[in-house]
């Protein structure tokens, strides 16, 4: 019999998901045909994870290191261990540093805010994913909202700014499809060597980092030939600033910086500058550099000022955010105690840096940080620099593999949740399907049992309390047992944002940025642009140890005149000014010629793990990690 549930995964797509269960803990997905985004069909990370949830790789008990080796204890002696080390340093709470990761998207994985901020522990601010894109639309709109991602229907053309629609989200490249095949046009922008080819009627190769320039370029051509409408001029802020920054280079120096012809910006100025409505897909991937979040605003201002905002069949679609329909106040602490606050990004030098108390214990939840923040080599120093970390996980990661205590964890599909999603406006009841192994428990089962061995003790209310609470929000109206009925439902969202141009901020006008830096050029040690992307059959460093292959790739252009010099009988090395990798090299046609593509998220463990090359460099917004501002080279 099929079940209906959701998928909880760190991926935009939030599918409504039937799920059969076969014996011997196997179990066969599908789409939910009947949900308007899912459209009856999954990706191959979900198809692969019935591999992951009865993997013989899975820890299904609490393990203790005992030097260099692990020892398996029970929950009861693992639980009182975390209570005695809690309480021990309760008093410097600070001292007590709690990291969390997406790892699982459900409402009720938001319960470990709510215990460390009730201890008044350390946490993490910023982020490894979207917050300079995220900082860059509330700088600019004054909030983050999108049209309905259903509305893309009504495009005439969609610009796909830097999304690989070939990997990051099948069910948003489904909908484009849809939209061709109804007589849109799609453009896609990139430094090439995606899958976007197979979805675009043209693809136009950028200098990556450079796409501000671009977006620029076409607005002085608006301005020059007096496309840009007075009535949206008058809902803008720093208008006159804006005109003078726009026009203080001309066009084809602006194009060279992008490695991109006049011809191009012709011809987006012609798309941009029609009659019919343009929607606008930003990547996330645009935004990891270290001016990523002054790309978004650009590209953000060139759809506005065309008259692409507030439309239908218009619109920018950076993404929304995935709890903004649900009520977290539940996760709050009551009193809302100051706390000391380090950097994601930089987490490594950040806790090698804290003092006053320096940190002694840490709780990693749903979050392989070792292997996803830059400088992995930093962060594993920090890691030895902490008395007791515990690392609430099922696998062996670079993270767990480097903790104290590891808490095995339910997984997807084993337990009950809610959950929303960062691209479309539906929230989805996430029911248990398969039995979790004896011995795994849930995060918030976890937290809930630590928090009664203290004193005093952390009161984290029932589950089905905290997501009745979840639930009581204006967007939703509905109880959770309808929720339970129905499966999932459409938020109280408006079909197109922004409509009659009403922006978020309090003078309801759209700020202009006041500023456009030059790109980072790379020196001649290091000449080539990493670009650590996602792969299209995995979640991030979610890969079983057997999937791994003993030398991983990179890919970079045959016109690489950088590799010629290279002896391909030799080891070949990926070198960064924070050490080196071993790698195979593979080529890939319209790959522009300084890019060196990677795909991320193999364990350090296993001979990967990109991050180690990658420095901690922060967005010029938001705190984002600047991941691609990284040159490296490549070497015998
Ligand atoms: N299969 C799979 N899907 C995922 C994930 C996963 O791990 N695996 N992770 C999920 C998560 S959390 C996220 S945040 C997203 C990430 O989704 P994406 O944004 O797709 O991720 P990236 O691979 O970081 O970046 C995508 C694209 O950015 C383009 N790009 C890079 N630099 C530039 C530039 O300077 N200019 C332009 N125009 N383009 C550029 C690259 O060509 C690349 O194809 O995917 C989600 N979906
Ligand atoms: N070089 C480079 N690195 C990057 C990026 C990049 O562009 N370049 N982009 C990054 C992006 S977009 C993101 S979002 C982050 C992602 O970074 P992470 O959030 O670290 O992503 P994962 O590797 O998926 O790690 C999540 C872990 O949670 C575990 N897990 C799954 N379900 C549960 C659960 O219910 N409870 C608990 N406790 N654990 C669970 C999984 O086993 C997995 O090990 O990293 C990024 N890292
Ligand atoms: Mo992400």
């Amino acid at each position: 019999m099929e079940i209906l549930t959701a998928c909880t995964l760190d991926c935009p797509d939030g599918c409504s998901l039937l799920v059969e269960t076969l014996g011997q803990g196997t179990v066969r997905i599908r789409g939910n045909p009947n949900h308007p985004v899912t459209a009856g069909f999954t990706c191959a990370k979900i198809r692969r994870f019935s591999q992951r949830l009865k993997s013989k790789h899975r820890i299904t008990s609490p393990l203790l290191r005992q030097g260099k080796s692990w020892k398996s204890i029970g929950w009861e002696e693992a639980l009182e261990l975390c209570a005695e080390k809690i309480q021990r340093h309760r008093r410097e709470p600070e001292s007590i540093l709690h990291l969390r990761g997406d790892g699982d998207k459900g409402v009720l994985s938001q319960a470990s805010k709510l215990f460390f901020a009730e201890l008044g522990a350390s946490q993490a601010a910023g982020s490894l994913c979207d917050v300079a894109g995220t900082a860059a639309c509330i700088a600019d709109f004054g909030s983050l909202e999108t049209n309905d991602v259903l509305d893309l229907a009504s495009a005439s053309t969609i610009i796909n700014w830097g999304k690989d629609l070939a990997r990051s989200s099948n069910h948003l490249a489904a909908l484009v499809r849809k939209a061709r095949q109804e007589g849109a046009r799609v453009l896609s922008i990139s430094p090439g060597g995606d899958g976007n080819l197979g979805y675009s009627d043209r693809v136009i190769i950028v200098r990556p980092g450079t796409d501000r320039f671009l977006a620029m370029a076409v607005v002085q051509l608006l301005l020059k030939r007096g496309k840009i409408p007075r009535e949206i001029i008058k809902r803008t802020k720093n208008w006159t600033g804006f005109q003078k920054l726009v026009m203080a280079r001309p066009v084809r120096e602006l194009t060279r910086g992008c490695d991109i012809s006049e011809d191009v910006v012709e011809e987006l100025f012609r798309v941009y500058g029609g009659s019919e409505p343009v929607a606008t897909l930003l990547g996330w991937g645009l935004q990891r550099y270290k001016y990523g979040g002054e790309t978004v605003r650009f590209i953000n201002a060139l759809a506005l000022l065309s008259g692409h905002i507030g439309r239908p069949g218009g619109g920018c679609y950076f993404n929304i955010s995935s709890t903004r329909d649900f009520n977290l106040n539940w996760t709050k602490a009551a009193d809302g105690m100051k706390r000391r606050t380090l950097l994601e990004p930089r987490i490594g030098k950040d806790i090698l840096e804290a003092k006053d108390p320096p940190v002694r214990l840490l709780w990693v939840n749903g979050f392989n940080v070792v292997n996803q923040a830059p400088d992995s080599v930093a962060i594993a120093k920090a890691f030895e620099t902490i008395q007791f970390k515990v690392a609430v996980e099922a696998f062996m990661t670079d993270t767990a593999a480097r903790s104290d205590l590891i808490l095995p964890c339910q997984l997807m599909f084993e337990k009950e949740d809610v959950v929303g999603s960062f691209l479309h406006n539906y929230v989805h009841y996430v029911r248990p399907v398969v039995k979790p192994p004896e011995g795994a428990r849930s995060d918030f089962v976890i937290l809930s049992e630590l928090g009664k061995r203290l004193s005093p003790p952390i009161q984290i209310p029932p589950a089905e309390a905290c997501m009745r609470a979840s639930l009581d929000s204006p967007y939703l109206g509905i109880s959770l047992t309808k929720l339970r009925q129905l499966g999932f439902i459409r938020a109280r969202r408006p079909e197109i944002a922004y409509a009659g141009l009403k922006f978020d901020h309090p003078d309801g006008k759209y700020h202009l940025p006041r500023e456009i830096h030059q790109e980072i050029s790379p020196d001649a040690d290091f000449p080539l642009r990493l670009l650590t992307l996602v792969r299209r059959n995995f979640l991030h460093s979610q890969i079983l140890p057997e999937e791994h292959v003993p030398v991983p790739s990179v890919w970079i252009s045959e016109e690489n005149m950088i590799v010629r010099g290279l002896d391909p009988d030799k080891d070949i090395y990926m070198v960064s000014p924070l050490g080196r990798l071993k790698v195979r090299i593979k080529y890939d046609r319209g790959l522009h010629p300084q890019v060196v593509i990677y795909r991320r998220g193999d364990w350090m463990s296993l001979g990967g793990g990109a991050n180690q090359l990658i420095e901690a460099e922060l967005t010029d917004l938001g705190g984002g990690a600047a991941y691609y501002s990284q040159f490296v080279r490549l070497e015998n």
